[in-house]
């Protein structure tokens, strides 16, 4: 499967890969969204190919479930696994605290509800995700459409009493129309540069009225796998 990969693909995979072996027959698993989520995917795919694995597995989007059906790997809905064993998923950043900014791939509400109702979520990441501080990737924030120009209002207001560096937004678009996730909700991308307390700032963007749920995951996670190009890989 791996082939010849780009250095970047081949640190994916080799995360994905190794976050894989932790998985034991009869698991639920949660199955992360993104490119190295969807690396993970194809490997457990494999073992249940090739050596009998027997999971259920949880998606974290319709993405994620449809190519979780085709590579052979069994899903049901969060509401019929109930609790799952492990969640295996990628981040945008992850700082030394573990703690993340998810969301790029436009899943956050389902990935933090899937990764809450776990007993272990693993993230896999390349090197690049690594971060002294959360903050350079915007913060995605899923907002419902109704009102959506005044919580994004509101919440640009709130952010002026926080310990950001930058305090702008912009809603996420699909081409010329905006974003929709797949709860039918929109998502504000905040631009905040340098989050000098991140578990403040995820506790006040859910005070605000419009706001879903935002990408900040603190105290979450607790294993993060991290592959290299040469093909190497860390677990922290
Ligand atoms: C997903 O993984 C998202 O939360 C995050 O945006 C994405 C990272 O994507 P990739 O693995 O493609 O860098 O869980």
């Amino acid at each position: 499967m791996s082939g010849t990969l780009s250095p970047i693909d081949k640190a994916k995979f080799v995360a994905a890969k190794r976050a894989v072996d932790y998985v034991e027959d009869g698991m639920k698993v949660g199955l992360g969204t993104g490119s190295t989520a969807a690396w993970m995917v194809k490997c457990l795919g494999e073992r249940i190919r090739d050596d009998g694995l027997r999971i259920t597995g949880v998606a974290t989007s319709t993405r994620t479930a449809e190519l979780a059906q085709k590579v052979g790997v069994p899903v049901v809905s969060l509401d019929e696994a109930k609790w799952l064993d492990l969640t295996i998923d990628g981040a945008d950043e992850y700082d030394h605290n573990l703690n993340l900014i998810k969301g790029g791939g436009g899943a956050l509400l389902m990935e933090k509800i899937v990764a809450t109702a776990s007993d272990e979520l693993i993230v896999i990441a390349d090197l690049s995700k690594q971060v002294e501080a959360l903050g350079a990737f915007p913060l995605p924030v899923e907002v419902i459409p109704f009102g959506w120009q005044t919580t994004k209002a509101l919440v640009e207001e709130t952010l002026v009493n926080l310990d950001v560096l930058g305090r702008t937004s912009a809603l996420r678009m699909n081409g010329a129309t905006p974003y929709v996730t797949d709860e039918g909700n929109f998502i504000l991308d905040l631009h905040l540069k340098r989050i000098g307390n991140p578990r403040q700032l995820a506790l006040v963007m859910n005070q605000i009225p419009g706001v879903v749920e935002n990408g900040l995951f603190i105290d979450i996670c607790d294993v993060v796998v991290i592959g290299h190009g040469d093909g190497s890989v860390e677990v922290r």
